[in-house]
């Protein structure tokens, strides 16, 4: 049973939104997915929630609001949307802390570090000269827009091959000082990071790039969805009632 992550919809605001390729990338995997909304503010938090997961996917979505890393507002941040920021935090926190197989796709890589203490690059056009062109909402989702180069010896390598990798980028924005227990497993060639892992835990992985746009061939990025629903599977087992 893998959560997916939702927030409001960034035009109509009275709507959830996700896109369907997340849910069809969990499927594929042999994952049932199940799309998780904020809602108004759970009495009980998230822990009971995290609880009844086998898996967690922070999905893509607005900025986070940088109050949450202890920096000012930047002007290019778009607009926020605080509920899903306090849900995804929480909700993350209890995953990490119960040893849930996460796996954090686009703002999923920053909300993860965030949640472990680091902070954001708030706009990368602005702060970092020379970079390479990281968004370009002209293009079609699964466009090959620069390659990664992928570091040896990391899980992502064991699952894409080290070395260079092409990928697809919709983001504006990217991790800035690494959060505790992170390591980075994939840079572009500006020094952007592009992937990281949590060595610590039994699987945490997350990617600023969109794995699940290609989930028609799942030659490509395939194998990271189904290291993450077999790595559910397993703690689902290990479980009393699993
Ligand atoms: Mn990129």
């Amino acid at each position: 049973l893998i959560g997916i992550t939702a927030g409001s919809d960034s035009k109509r605001r009275e709507l959830y939104s996700v896109r369907h390729e997340y849910v069809r990338s969990v499927e594929r995997a042999g994952g049932l997915p199940v799309v998780l909304v904020p809602g108004g503010g759970r009495p009980a938090g998230t822990s009971g929630l995290a609880g009844r997961l086998d898996g967690l996917l922070v999905t893509g979505g607005v900025d986070i609001a940088p109050e949450l890393y202890g920096m000012e507002r930047h002007p290019t941040v778009s607009a926020v949307d605080a509920e899903r920021d306090g849900f995804e935090f929480s909700l993350l926190k209890d995953a990490l802390a119960r040893d849930l197989p996460v796996l954090g796709i686009c703002r999923g890589i920053q909300m993860l570090n965030v949640v472990l203490g680091g902070t954001l690059v708030q706009d990368i056009p602005g702060e970092v000269p020379g970079a390479v062109l990281h968004d370009d909402p002209d293009r079609p989702r699964d466009a090959i827009a620069h390659p990664v180069e992928v570091v040896p010896g990391s899980a992502l390598a064991r699952l894409l091959g080290a070395g260079k990798v092409d990928v697809n980028s919709f983001h504006h924005q990217a991790v800035g000082r690494l959060g505790e227990g992170l390591v980075v497993t994939a840079r572009s060639a500006d020094g952007i990071v592009e992937a990281v892992e949590r060595p610590a835990s039994r699987f945490v992985l997350a990617v600023q790039w969109h794995p699940e746009s290609f989930w028609r061939e799942s030659g490509r990025f395939g194998s990271l969805f189904q290291a993450f629903v077999e790595a559910a599977v397993a703690g689902a087992s290990r479980r009393p009632n699993g």
